[in-house]
């Protein structure tokens, strides 16, 4: 472990760095483990590799969760209501929301958030061809902040939507004041529609995230070459391997990408070393039970309502409310 002053000294080194990607990835390789946030994954190629791995026969949680949205779609709009508002936190190409759209586009509001500004203009106009009635509202903001809904729509019923299991990137405690933002968000009475994905067999797991294709492996090893692209930094990409293992304490799924001998990586001006076998840590991916995550949301301010799953229990969706 470093010290908080090594950490504020090392931030002070790198004052001439401005900007928030090559800041975050030396911090992270300047730890004594290693690690690069996962949130760097998409670029143009990372999201390519990830809509791959969407289809991929052992990477249940897309498809299962599709299944779970489409055969309770009634239900779930039911709770939207007409004249509701759906506010989807990092709404992407929005393609899951159009199962719900599917039965209330014209009765509603929808406000698509996301960083991606070419993201969200794709998606309102292929909404608009879609959904002629739909009352679309982009708005270009990281979901992890706090983001203001349109004034004209505030008395309005607002329903959260959050599905992909997105919230399993974050360590227990992040995924609470994650949650309990989207709470001040949406306001009172506000409810939240999130996808999960659940603790299962381990080596089903540890298969959804190193499959046979090796995906999920160019989508690990992408980041680097991502880095190498933007930061101009010496990565070898061949000399690192994928890894995937699930840590049952912590439940979750770890990626690593680890070194497969002594090598000296040059970046933004530094040098860093890695160890034959050493790892660079790059995703969490934390798995709950149907009671932990709706212990995990009453903590966060949340009152958990109706969850529905599959037949296989593999994935869930909960309804939550904010009171
Ligand atoms: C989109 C974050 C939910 O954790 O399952 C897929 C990302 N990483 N395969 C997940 C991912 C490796 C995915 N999430």
């Amino acid at each position: 472990m470093r010290s908080a002053q090594t950490l504020a000294r090392l931030r002070g080194d790198l004052a001439g760095v401005e900007d928030q990607f090559s800041l975050s990835v030396i911090e992270g390789l300047s730890k004594t483990r290693k690690t690069l946030p996962c949130r760097y994954f998409y670029d143009a190629r990372g999201s390519e590799l990830f809509e791959e791995i969407t289809r991929l026969p052992e990477y249940y949680p897309t498809r299962t969760e599709m299944g779970i949205l489409a055969e309770h779609a009634a239900e779930i709009t039911d709770g939207i209501g007409d004249g509701g508002l759906l506010v989807e936190f990092g709404s992407g190409s929005s393609l899951k929301t159009e199962i719900l759209l599917d039965r209330i586009a014209e009765r509603i509001a929808y406000v698509p958030i996301d960083v991606s500004e070419a993201a969200l203009a794709d998606a309102k106009a292929r909404l608009a061809r879609r959904y002629p009635g739909l009352d679309v509202r982009t708005i270009v903001a990281d979901f992890s902040g706090f983001v203001a809904l349109p004034d004209d729509l505030a008395s309005r019923r607002k329903t959260g939507f959050f599905p992909g299991s997105t919230l399993g990137n974050l360590a227990p405690k992040d995924a609470r004041h994650l949650l309990a933002g989207f709470g001040r968000v949406l306001g009172d009475g506000g409810r939240l529609i999130i996808g999960i994905d659940l603790k299962k067999d381990p080596r089903t797991l540890v298969r959804a995230y190193n499959d046979a294709a090796g995906v999920t492996a160019a989508f690990n090893l992408n980041l680097l070459l991502r880095i190498n692209r933007e930061l101009g930094s010496t990565f070898d990409e061949r000399a690192f391997r994928h890894e995937a293992i699930y840590d049952p304490r912590e439940g979750r799924i770890e990626m690593h990408l680890v070194s497969k001998r002594d090598q000296e990586v040059e970046l933004c001006g530094r040098s860093f070393n890695f160890r034959n076998g050493e790892s660079i840590h790059t995703e969490n991916s934390y798995k709950y039970t149907i009671e932990q995550f709706r212990e995990l949301a009453g903590a966060a301010g949340w009152q958990p309502e109706r969850v529905w799953t599959d037949a296989a229990s593999q994935f869930s969706v909960h309804e939550l409310v904010w009171v």
